[in-house]
């Protein structure tokens, strides 16, 4: 089916909820996530999407850091540990931050693709998929969910065409690689387009401004996809609400002043949770 005869949609419209929690619920029940990346020099991009996910609701996060060993002192609930030790059982797994593009970077994706997890694809996990056939066809055996959210240069790599291509018809770039990559696809930037594989429907979310064009608000949204699915949305629910939540954040934010200049990426996430407690 081709995306582009369904009508543009806002992502408000048609908003999952977030699940009740039962009162008899405890931290097993809301899900673990494991955060991959952090080659050395990048492990803030870990602790970002880390810190994002616990913000968010999920009942346990690994930080997994490939190179950067580091202890997040503000946020001591986060289990920062060697990426390379740790052995995914029943995680959601959100690959990319701060990884790097190195041998080992790529050893460790494989290592975590072949786990099966739901996974959410960012960064330099997505860098790396466009670049190896064998991560590609490894990515074709995992059959859990998966979100990939590139940033429309990472979109234009894992495409092979240009920026502008992607930037001319953004709602057939997101298509295509949803189609490829069977997988739910988050096409960032101003009104980022959400695709999903064998579906026709399309969606462009309508929150967020320009202050959110700044560094680390990208693995901000990739440890909120991660949280969200820990907590039991299917992909494309998941996917639909982080978008719309990471975007109003950054909107309420600026209602204030803390923005459109100068907002931070760390600033965005306790707005996350005001914004996800307040849906
Ligand atoms: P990287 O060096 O890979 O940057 P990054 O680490 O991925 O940054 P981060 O994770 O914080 O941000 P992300 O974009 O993932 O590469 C950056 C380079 O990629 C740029 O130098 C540029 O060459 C290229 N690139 C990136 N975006 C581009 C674009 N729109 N057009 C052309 N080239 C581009 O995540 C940012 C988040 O903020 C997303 O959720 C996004 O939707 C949101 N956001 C950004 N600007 C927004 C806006 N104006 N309105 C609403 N939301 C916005
Ligand atoms: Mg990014």
């Amino acid at each position: 089916a081709d995306v582009r005869e369904t009508g543009v949609l806002n992502c408000a419209n048609t908003l999952p909820a977030m699940p009740v929690r039962a009162s008899n619920s405890h931290k097993g029940s809301f899900g673990d996530v494991l955060i991959a990346g952090g080659a050395a020099g990048m492990s803030g991009a870990v602790l970002l999407a880390a810190r994002t996910a616990l913000f968010s609701g999920a009942g346990r996060v690994y930080a997994g850091m490939l190179e950067a060993i580091a202890v997040d002192f503000l946020h001591p609930e986060l289990m920062c540990r060697p990426l390379m030790k740790h052995t995914p059982h029943k995680e959601i797994i959100v690959a990319g931050p701060g990884l790097g593009q190195s041998e080992t970077a790529s050893h460790e994706l494989a290592r975590l693709i072949a786990a099966n997890r739901p996974m959410v694809l960012d960064a330099d996990a997505l860098n790396l998929l466009a670049q190896q056939a064998q991560l590609q066809s490894a990515l074709q055996q995992h059959s859990a969910e998966k979100i990939l959210t590139p940033h429309p240069l990472e979109a234009a790599r894992l495409l092979n065409w240009t920026v502008a291509e992607v930037q001319a018809d953004r709602i057939a770039a997101a298509s295509e690689l949803a189609h490829r990559y069977q997988s739910v696809i988050i096409l960032k930037g101003a009104g980022s387009v959400l695709c999903q594989p064998g579906n026709a429907q399309y969606r462009i979310n309508t929150s967020g401004n320009p202050a959110l064009a700044t560094g680390g608000t990208g693995d901000v949204l990739a440890g909120l996809c991660g949280a969200l699915l820990a907590q039991g949305l299917a992909a494309w629910d998941a996917a639909c609400l982080a978008c719309w939540l990471h975007g109003t954040a950054a909107d309420d934010l600026c209602l204030n002043g803390t923005g459109p200049v100068g907002l931070t990426a760390s600033e965005l996430i306790p707005a996350i949770r005001r914004a996800l407690n307040q849906h």
